[in-house]
């Protein structure tokens, strides 16, 4: 194992155990619940180690600083420390580990940057809790605002303004114009680069996504006595509409992902009267995605016609085509010999790359699996990671 593997796993076994589930291995990383403040605590100690002062933005992002905080032109790096239930170990956290082991890289290699290089840590980047996904980023950036991320509550009835301590500050449009770009290494989701030589990959594109929430009502009623003809089942419609959103995602070469349901009452012997479902929904391009959403929609509402029930459709969240600064791309791609690739997975980068030059780098993932405990890297690769990293802070921040 290389010197610097070794330190990447030195490193990582810090992290490694906190928010690990015992039973499934995968980790219940919730953003601002007790494992995840463990991991803001850890960040402050790495700056603190490195005397990298961390600048809050009243949002729950935080962000450490090698040069003078209050200096603009900054390279910002970093990814986030949340988890969806049961997500894998690398999804977030290797971006942050590996910025600080960039960091220090530079710091042994005598580079001294010319600009400030910020190490980030974005709250509720998955929307596990909270149900925004990069809530952090679209507070930072103003694409949602304070009050309505405010009042955003988990499954407790915790809002996120009570779970932060205070309101959240909203936009700063002050401090994201103290930095001049933004990377995030990411492990990668997917298995594109398993098939290659290279452990590293330059990112082209997020695809348009999002997430809507199908609530199909019925009648509840008595599972033994009510007769099969007198029922209005929503339960029924709602099978349909996931099969649906399969054959339709199918014919488009879409995603479709319906991984959330919630049931009223939730009881064996009873019918139920509420189903919602959850849509994930994702596509190369963007009409290919509203042509989904539409399709499934009109399935949803003709089926419901014949179970007797009623449909609504809820947009919760949606990204659109997220093209990263394709010069920007291409450089880092030359300069580290890398591929380059698109991802279905949404990251914060995506919602700062409307704001500033924004690039990704993904680390070869294995497995491919991602979100699910199988999510995998090699230490070997963790540490190219790093590698690529610090060449891309010393060629944006020299
Ligand atoms: O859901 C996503 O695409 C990301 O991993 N949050
Ligand atoms: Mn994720
Ligand atoms: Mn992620
Ligand atoms: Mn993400």
């Amino acid at each position: 194992m290389t010197d610097l593997a070794g330190r990447f796993r030195k490193l990582w076994d810090e992290i490694a155990p906190v928010g690990r589930d015992s039973g499934s291995g995968g980790y219940l990383r919730y953003a601002l619940t007790e494992p995840e403040l463990r991991l803001r605590g850890w960040f402050r100690d790495q700056a603190a180690h490195r005397g990298m002062p961390v600048v809050e933005d009243g949002n729950g992002n935080l962000f450490a600083w090698w040069g003078d905080p209050e200096a603009g032109d900054a390279v910002l790096t970093g990814s986030h420390f949340d988890s969806v239930p049961h997500g894998g170990a690398y999804d977030g956290p290797l971006g942050i580990v590996s910025a600080f082991l960039a960091v220090d890289e530079l710091r042994a290699a005598d580079v001294t940057p010319t600009r400030p290089v910020v190490v980030g840590a974005f709250v509720e980047e998955e929307g596990g809790r909270f149900g925004v996904p990069c809530l952090g980023s679209r507070l930072l950036t103003g694409a949602l605002p304070a009050e309505r991320a405010a009042v955003l509550r988990d499954a407790a009835g915790v809002s996120f303004a009570e779970a932060l301590g205070h309101a959240p500050a909203g936009a700063r449009p002050e401090l994201l114009a103290r930095f001049r770009s933004f990377v995030e290494l990411h492990v990668e989701q997917g298995r594109a680069l398993a098939e290659t030589p290279s452990p590293v990959a330059v990112a082209s594109a997020i695809w348009p996504h999002g997430r809507w929430r199908f609530d199909f009502t019925g009648e509840g009623n008595h599972a033994g006595t009510t007769r099969m003809a007198d029922r209005r089942d929503p339960m029924l419609t709602y099978a349909f509409t996931v099969l649906a959103a399969n054959k339709e995602a199918r014919l488009r070469g879409a995603h479709a992902t319906v991984g959330r349901v919630s049931v009223e009452p939730n009881a064996t012997n009873a019918i139920p009267s509420r189903v919602s479902g959850w849509l994930d929904a994702r596509a190369a391009e963007p009409d290919t995605l509203s042509g989904l959403v539409e399709a499934v929609h009109d399935k949803a509402v003709e089926r419901a016609r014949r179970d007797g029930t009623a449909v609504t459709l809820t947009e919760e969240s949606a990204t659109s085509l997220v093209a990263f600064d394709g010069g920007l791309a291409e450089r880092l791609a030359r300069l580290l010999d890398a591929p380059v690739l698109p991802t279905g997975a949404g990251h914060d980068a995506g919602v700062l790359s409307g704001h500033l030059p924004t690039a990704m780098l993904f680390v070869r993932n294995p497995s491919g699996v991602s979100h699910s405990p199988a999510e995998s890297a090699t230490d070997e690769d963790c540490a190219a990671g790093v590698v690529a990293l610090a060449r891309v802070l010393a060629e944006l921040a020299c």
